[in-house]
């Protein structure tokens, strides 16, 4: 079977499951269901059609099982690196989630588990990391570098040759200017204007963007 027609199984089923199945379907992928360890009641995954097929028991025996690929799509950094790793020992393999609307360079160096929204860009040589999100309408220019589990959210913008360290949050309409660094694990407040690097930890906020104490 080509790789393109396993069915994905989603973990998860909060929002970011929702945007996360609609992008594998647009991109031609078929849903089989979702695992979550919050139980079936009242997911939102039921709106879009999709059935539970249980909790973490269910994962375990889906990933041996191997007919699968697997979207980890659960919003949390820290908690999406940690079902990642898991995973990815137990043998897990893991779809890309791509929107056809957004536009991605030829170029650029897409990991597993990567999600990359409607509207969003990723430039010339840019590198991603495993299971990193550039949410709707984000912008990643040439040569960035892109740390795992980093997320990008809504309409945030790295301009050229910017490095995210693993498990950053940049937060909705925030930018960065070229060349900077934003530290692992570094969370980056909503439409901050990043002009000078940010630690390893820290969170910046404001315009320009300042480390909080
Ligand atoms: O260990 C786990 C586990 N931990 C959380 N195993 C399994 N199988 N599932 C797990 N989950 C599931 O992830 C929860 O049961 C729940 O269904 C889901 C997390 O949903 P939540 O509504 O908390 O957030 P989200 O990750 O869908 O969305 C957040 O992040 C997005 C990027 C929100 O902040 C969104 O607004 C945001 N766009």
């Amino acid at each position: 079977m080509d790789r393109t027609d396993r069915p994905v199984v989603v973990i998860g089923a909060g929002g970011h499951a929702l945007v996360v199945t609609e992008t594998l379907r647009a991109a031609g992928r078929r849903v089989r269901g979702w695992v979550s360890n919050g139980g079936p009641a009242a997911a939102p995954m039921t709106r879009l059609g999709l059935e539970s097929l249980g909790g973490d028991d269910a994962l375990r025996r889906i990933v041996a099982d191997g007919t699968d690929d697997v979207f980890v799509a659960i919003g949390d950094n820290q908690r999406r690196a940690a079902i990642t790793d898991e995973l990815s020992s137990a043998g897990a393999r893991f779809a890309p989630a791509i929107s056809p609307a957004a536009t991605v360079s030829p170029t650029a160096a897409i990991a597993p588990g990567v999600l990359v929204m409607p509207g969003a860009v990723v430039n010339a040589l840019a590198e991603l990391g495993p299971g990193v999100i550039v949410n709707t309408g984000a912008s990643v220019d040439h040569e960035c570098i892109v740390g795992a589990f980093a997320h990008l959210a809504p309409r945030s913008a790295l301009a050229g040759s910017v490095q995210v360290g693993d498990g950053a949050f940049v937060g909705i309409g925030a930018v960065v200017i070229p060349g900077r660094s934003l530290g692992a694990w570094s969370v980056v407040g909503a439409g901050a204007v990043v002009i000078d690097d940010v630690p390893e930890g820290a969170t910046a906020v404001g315009v320009p963007a300042r480390v909080r104490a």
